[in-house]
């Protein structure tokens, strides 16, 4: 086998240039946790209004009732020492509970508060709050984003609040968790401009149609994928379960590749396109690259799965030394 995981995450090196986000959401850890509901309000109310009401309409939200209940009866004062709480990441039962809560389940539980603070059910985020010099450096930062980073930053953001006390990967998703559904129609017939290779597009397609079974039938046993910004999750059952929680209903459009052989009939194959998620629909398109190791046999043992710097990196597959 010539692929490592190691080896594998460093294909395609140099080939992109470097993201914005991480660096973003470092300074987002050193801002003071007023600083940073400031800021996530700002950049919420910026791209929260493209979020697509049929995705919402359909999502269940079983799992976050009780919780958006308890806190709708609350007074003002401890509605926004929950939502501080959750933000400075406070030891809390109710923090406990939002951390164990899938990634799509927070997104429902805020977007629901957004709501009940736009018909005042909900105390608001201190409006005549203006934040420090720092907050308003990285507001700008996060202005100068595409829609598709903006969006991935809220995410994050959100996905790391409350309390979290287990260091494992969480366990398979419930049925009665947060699901939403497809707002775009399921691409088929799919071409990919230089990939003439078999799995990758069998990859999109079963993706594309939330068949994550036909979508894991084509990784090896050990095989790991690398979401955007995260460590890769390695083995069929977790990458499945990661699936089920987290792949519903997105849109993939890869457009275009390139394939590097290996000496022992492995491959490398860099792939660009476009992904939407079912919370924007076609009002947000993220540029996406995905890189993936293929054995020899054709299984992916490896696929990393890369948000891109700039619109430029789609056309630019290759590093600047290979043109
Ligand atoms: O009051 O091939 C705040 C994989 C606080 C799978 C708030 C993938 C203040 C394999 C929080 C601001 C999944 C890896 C309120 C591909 C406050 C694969 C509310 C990639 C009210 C391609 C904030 C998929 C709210 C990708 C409600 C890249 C914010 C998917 C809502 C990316 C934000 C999906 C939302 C992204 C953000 C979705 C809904 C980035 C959604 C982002």
């Amino acid at each position: 086998m010539a692929f490592t995981i190691e080896s594998a995450q460093a294909m395609f090196a140099g080939s992109g240039l470097a993201s914005p986000i991480p660096g973003i959401l470092a300074n987002f850890e050193e801002l003071s946790v007023e600083d940073r509901l400031a800021v996530l309000w700002y950049a919420y109310t910026e791209t929260g209004k493209s979020i697509t009401r049929a995705a919402l309409g359909a999502a269940s939200m079983a799992l976050v009732e009780g919780m958006l209940n308890d806190i709708k009866v609350m007074s003002k004062t401890e509605q926004t020492q929950v939502m501080f709480d959750l933000a400075g990441r406070v030891d809390t039962p109710l923090g406990r509970t939002y951390g164990y809560f899938s990634a799509n389940t927070k997104l429902g539980f805020w977007y629901q508060l957004a709501d009940w603070m736009n018909e005042g059910i909900v105390a608001p985020i201190p409006a005549d709050y203006s934040g420090s010099a720092d907050a308003l450096l990285l507001l700008e930062a996060v202005k100068k984003l595409d829609g598709g980073q903006q969006i991935q930053v809220l995410r994050d953001i959100v996905v790391n609040m409350g309390y979290d006390p287990t260091v494992s990967p969480k366990a398979t998703p419930k049925a009665e968790d947060f699901q939403l559904e497809r707002t775009e129609p399921v691409v088929t017939g799919l071409t990919v401009e230089g990939i003439t290779d078999a799995t990758p597009l069998a990859y999109f397609e079963a993706m594309n149609r939330d068949d994550f079974e036909a979508a894991i039938a084509l990784f090896v046993e050990d095989g790991a994928l690398q979401p955007p910004f995260q460590k890769p999750i390695v083995g069929k059952e977790a990458i499945i379960a990661y699936m089920r929680s987290e792949a519903q209903g997105l849109n993939m459009m890869p457009s275009r590749g390139i394939t590097e052989y290996l000496p022992d009939g492995s491959k490398q194959l860099k792939i660009t396109g476009k992904v939407l998620t079912p919370w924007f629909g076609v009002n947000v398109a993220m540029n996406i690259a995905w890189r993936f190791a293929l054995t020899a046999e054709g299984k992916i043992f490896f696929v990393a799965i890369d948000m891109l710097a700039s619109p430029e990196e789609l056309l630019n597959l290759r590093p600047p030394s290979y043109k």
